[in-house]
């Protein structure tokens, strides 16, 4: 079947899809277990410490997007429901968490990230079953950078005072918090274990196609004793976002999603004092100079926007190579996808996953579309892809002109878009054409020329001959068009900290 053709529009291919190509050798299914997760029919929210119906008992479903099976049907927060997570929250701050001192909060910050690491398994799944991603990602990257959050910034709790922000830093509040559907467990690590490090309590909103780890790190927080109130969950959708956003009781706003809605959210936060956080797109640079070891560039080319079907702020989705270099890197890269394996998430053996819902396919098909229109040539590997659920292929573009929407616009799937440059200067101007400025990757030999473009390259995170590395210690966050404020080290806890 040819990629982009009818039958694959349609999904009418029964089969289990594998990228084939060159593969030597073929692979056994090793599928993980789904017995490690027990699903409930039906989830509430988390407020006060207690999973509780929405008080217009509405509910919203959420879908296992490689199988389009209905995994649960979970609480529909509402404006009261928000209204009722908010006093908790605040409840919460002013008798038990603001005063308690910080060795203390640390201790249950540590037996969080403990459970993390003990139920990771279950964790993992769940993550997979709900978003869509292999199991080797959510088992090896999001599961254990979560426990890390947690870890990491439990010995900050404690030691405040000697962090930089003046003898005795107070927290903010309550923190009302929002986060996408593209890492449902890491995000909610990176925003929940900061704040409650620095002593604020929060309300987190997750995203309405996977709400179903953030209610398995309240049930953590039930398990680990965590006071009631000082963590709450309000599923559901945009609206419970905007509710939360808005209401006069939350002194901090943390998002993480698309540029669109972090504007509706500057604008609704604009002159309350709340004070606020974005973290929102991007449309990352992976600049590739002629000295630069093929196969290692390939790899961090795969990984820079393969990785989680390329639903990543920061994948690498521009793949500027150098002229000399463009035959040679572009034709290896070919052999290189033709050897990834796409299809059961579940699979330990699976590279590619599912698209995390029909509509962020939609808008992944209609980019491409585009691109081929606007006269970019499109390229995938011989692939199959399964009869249900959402899938696109590995998709590359080559013959990518500046111009070209698929060369400026965020596309959140698997498809890297090709452009070539001749001079360090050309590929700084090309890099930095973009509103966004989130993250770059560079590769090359010379450690002058990494630190040359990185001082020139307009991103937050720029990564030398490595791509997509993340740390609990290090400061991950963007500017222009990508938002502000940073996640992450120092200057991520510097954000739930009146300083
Ligand atoms: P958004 O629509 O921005 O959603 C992010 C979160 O905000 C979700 O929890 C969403 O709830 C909530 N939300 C929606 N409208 C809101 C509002 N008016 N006020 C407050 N919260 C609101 O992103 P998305 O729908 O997940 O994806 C859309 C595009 O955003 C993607 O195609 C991609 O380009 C980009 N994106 C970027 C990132 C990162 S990490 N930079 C992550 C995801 C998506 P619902 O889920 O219920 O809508």
């Amino acid at each position: 079947m040819e990629p982009g053709s009818d039958a694959e529009r349609t999904g009418t291919v029964l089969m289990r899809g594998e990228l084939t190509g060159q593969a030597g050798w073929d692979y056994a299914p090793a599928p993980e277990s789904r017995d490690v997760v027990t699903l409930a029919g039906e989830y509430g929210l988390f407020i006060g410490g207690e999973f509780v119906p929405a008080a217009s008992g509405r509910l919203l479903p959420t879908v296992n997007p490689a199988t389009e099976e209905t995994l649960a049907q979970v609480a529909e927060a509402g404006e009261a429901d928000v209204d009722r997570a908010v006093a908790a929250a605040r409840d919460a701050y002013e008798r038990v968490w603001g005063p308690m001192p910080g060795a203390e909060r640390a201790k249950y910050l540590y037996r969080i990230a403990r459970l993390l690491q003990e139920r990771s398994r279950e964790f993992a799944v769940l993550e997979s079953l709900d978003n869509g991603k292999p199991i080797k990602e959510s088992r090896d990257v999001d599961v254990p950078l979560a426990a890390a959050h947690f870890f990491y910034h439990a010995g900050w709790a404690d030691k405040l005072e000697h962090a930089g922000f003046g003898p005795s830093p107070r927290p903010l509040g309550v923190a009302g918090q929002v986060i996408p559907w593209n890492f449902p467990l890491l995000m909610a690590a990176w925003k929940l274990a900061p704040a409650l490090a620095a002593g604020n309590t929060c309300v987190l909103k997750p995203a309405e196609t996977t709400p179903l780890t953030a209610l398995l790190l309240a049930e953590v927080c039930q398990q680990a004793g965590l006071p009631p109130g000082v963590v709450n969950v309000t599923t559901g959708a945009g609206s419970a976002g905007a509710a939360l956003v808005a209401h006069p009781g939350v002194d901090k706003v943390a998002f993480t999603g698309s540029t669109e809605v972090g504007k509706q959210i500057q604008r609704a936060v604009a002159g309350t004092g709340k004070r606020l956080t974005l973290e929102l797109g991007g449309k990352a640079a992976n600049i590739v100079f002629d000295d630069a070891p093929v196969e290692a560039a390939v790899e961090g080319i795969v990984n820079g926007i393969f990785f989680n079907q390329g639903h990543v702020c920061c994948a690498g989705s521009r793949l500027l190579v150098q002229e000399p270099a463009a035959d040679a890197v572009v034709g290896r890269l070919r052999d290189r996808l033709a050897t990834l394996r796409l299809g059961d998430p579940l699979d330990k053996n699976t590279d590619i996953g599912a698209i995390n819902s029909r509509e962020q396919l939609g808008k992944i098909r209609e980019l491409s579309d585009a691109g081929e229109a606007e006269g970019a040539e499109r390229w995938s590997p011989p692939c199959e892809l399964p009869g249900r659920g959402f899938w696109f292929p590995p998709t590359v573009f080559t013959g990518v002109s500046p111009s070209h929407r698929i060369a400026r616009e965020e596309i959140f799937g698997p498809v890297l878009s090709v452009l070539t440059f001749r001079t360090p200067g050309e590929a700084v101007a090309k890099a930095n054409n973009t509103p966004y400025g989130l993250s770059a990757g560079v590769w090359t030999e010379k450690g002058s020329r990494i630190l040359w473009l990185a001082q020139r390259l307009r991103a937050g995170v720029v990564w030398a001959n490595t791509y997509n590395r993340f740390d609990p210690a290090s400061p991950f966050g963007g500017y222009r068009e990508s938002g502000f404020g940073r996640e992450g080290g120092r200057h991520g806890l510097g954000a739930y900290l009146d300083v």
